[in-house]
């Protein structure tokens, strides 16, 4: 095998894709085939696409310090009231990006880097990847959102993956639920999801009677993790070819 790259590329060793770029082709494979689109947006938000179209309130505990880089301000902007910026906590602002510049019904996905001021532990960074999904259709129900989960998880990792669906709270869905996947004997978070609240509508100017949606937020590094069978989200961003060379 080796002998076959080298004489490919002419004696020089061949490079390969990072795990977390192998699992996010991966997931775009599974929702091409679903119809949906890849969108992106900017690391480096705004407060209202982050926090208060997603109808989060102002005094959120998301929008702490302890969770949220904030940019530091002028005196002068901050005197003038001028939006402040964050890093972007989530890639949800993206859907609200999106809504705002077309015309539904759409799906798409978002895969992007995420940033938040907390302590590390093997299924936390501060700097991390996730994958958002939106689907805006006529007469969108929970039965969509769990099947297209389950299909994600089946694709991903095999039909006898074990996943479930819990009860949970999003300032933008309702309902909500929270996904975990079994993992070491125990079931690991690895992502929220729910139907799109009507503010999150509103606050984009479409009519939540007309339309509705499903939509999803999944940790792209949890996900390489049990994927690849490794113990610690970390290992990804520590640029160690013993590590990254494996895959
Ligand atoms: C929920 C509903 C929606 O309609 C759309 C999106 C969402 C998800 C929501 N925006 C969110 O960020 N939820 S979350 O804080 O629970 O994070 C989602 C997933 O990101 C987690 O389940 C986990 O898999 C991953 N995650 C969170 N913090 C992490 C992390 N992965 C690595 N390091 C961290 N610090």
């Amino acid at each position: 095998m080796q002998q076959e790259t080298t004489a490919k590329t002419g004696g020089a060793a061949q490079g390969h894709l990072h795990p977390l770029t192998q699992v996010i082709r991966e997931i775009y494979a599974v929702f091409h085939d679903l119809g949906f689109d890849v969108a992106l947006g900017p690391e480096l938000e705004d407060e209202f696409h982050n926090f208060d179209a997603l109808n989060i309130p102002k005094d959120h505990p998301a929008r702490d310090m302890q969770d949220t880089f904030w940019i530091k301000q002028s005196k002068e902007d901050a005197a003038a009231n001028k939006i402040r910026q964050v890093l972007r906590t989530h890639t949800s602002p993206v859907q609200v990006r999106y809504m705002e510049t077309h015309t539904p019904p759409f799906r798409i996905v978002v895969p992007g880097k995420v940033f938040r001021n907390e302590a590390t532990d093997a299924t936390h960074e501060a700097q991390f990847h996730q994958i958002e999904g939106l689907y805006v259709d006529k007469n969108v129900s929970m039965a969509h959102l769990k099947g297209t989960l389950e299909t994600m998880f089946k694709k991903l990792f095999g039909d006898d993956v074990a996943i479930r669906f819990r009860p949970s709270f999003f300032p933008f869905t309702e309902p909500s639920v929270e996904v975990d996947m079994q993992w070491k004997g125990r079931w690991l978070e690895m992502g929220g999801a729910g139907l799109v609240h009507p503010n999150v509508f509103k606050a984009v100017e479409l009519d939540p009677k007309e339309w509705q949606g499903f939509a999803f937020g999944f940790g792209i590094d949890r996900i390489a993790m049990l994927k690849f069978g490794y113990y610690d989200v970390r290992l990804s961003y520590t640029g160690d070819l013993r590590f990254i060379n494996q895959f």
